[in-house]
């Protein structure tokens, strides 16, 4: 399988699979393509009509079956079908429901979260949100509330275990840890296992370690 990717310091969609895939153990090969700054993405997406965004799975790639996948969660969703064993969605069917209207919430949602607070890994700095903004935080601590509530296994993520609706998330742990946010204690708590995990870490080093810059990511 392979999985295109855009810039790993600020693509927060490329991010999603990505995390879910090295933490499931599936393995894949992976292609970045730093779209502000080469034509492959277009290329990428003329030769299988598609949008030209990342993320991008690509199953049995050049072969008779081959399948492409063009949304962060329909790839996720395909992941949790084809690799049942991995339980990449909680096997508790009240637990699962919650996971899933929480991704899919944030796959719809969080637009002021999103657009004055881009994806950033290496950035550290202090700024102050706005009333947009401060909704969506205070939405986020309402949602990390229904999953302190639920009954679930134990463990630091969401369901306990390591799920999808982690990686749908995981973007928003750099943004509020980058900016200075603030969410609730129990997102704290949450967003420091997401940091520690060691496939988190080893996105981080790739991150730090690129030398694209998009000042359209870089807020003042
Ligand atoms: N709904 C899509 C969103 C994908 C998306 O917006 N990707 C961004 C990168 S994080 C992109 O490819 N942008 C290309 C561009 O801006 O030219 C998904 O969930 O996969």
């Amino acid at each position: 399988m392979q999985l295109y990717i855009a810039y790993k310091n600020y693509s927060s969609w490329s991010l999603r699979p990505w995390i879910a895939m090295k933490v499931a153990g599936i393995p894949f090969d992976e292609t970045l393509l730093p779209f502000a700054h080469s034509d492959a993405l277009k290329q990428l997406s003329e030769r299988y009509q598609i949008p030209a965004q990342v993320p991008v799975l690509v199953v049995n790639e050049g072969g008779a079956d081959e399948l492409v996948i063009w949304d962060s969660l329909a790839i996720m969703e395909y992941l949790a079908e084809t690799f049942p064993d991995r339980k990449l969605w909680p096997e508790e069917k009240g637990l699962r429901s919650l996971a899933r209207s929480a991704a899919a919430e944030m796959h719809s949602g969080f637009s002021a979260l999103r657009s004055h607070f881009p994806m950033n890994c290496r950035v550290q700095k202090q700024i102050q949100p706005n009333a947009e903004v401060l909704a969506n935080l205070e939405r986020l601590a309402q949602i990390w509330a229904h999953f302190e509530r639920a009954k679930k296994p134990e463990g630091p993520f969401m369901c306990g275990h390591f799920s999808i609706v982690d990686a749908m998330y995981a973007p928003v742990m750099w943004r509020v840890r980058g900016y200075g946010l603030k969410v609730s204690p129990a997102f704290d708590r949450w967003a420091q296992a997401m940091f520690e995990l060691p496939e988190m870490q080893a996105w981080y080093v790739s991150a730090q370690d690129e030398s694209w810059t998009m000042p359209h990511y870089e807020v003042n």
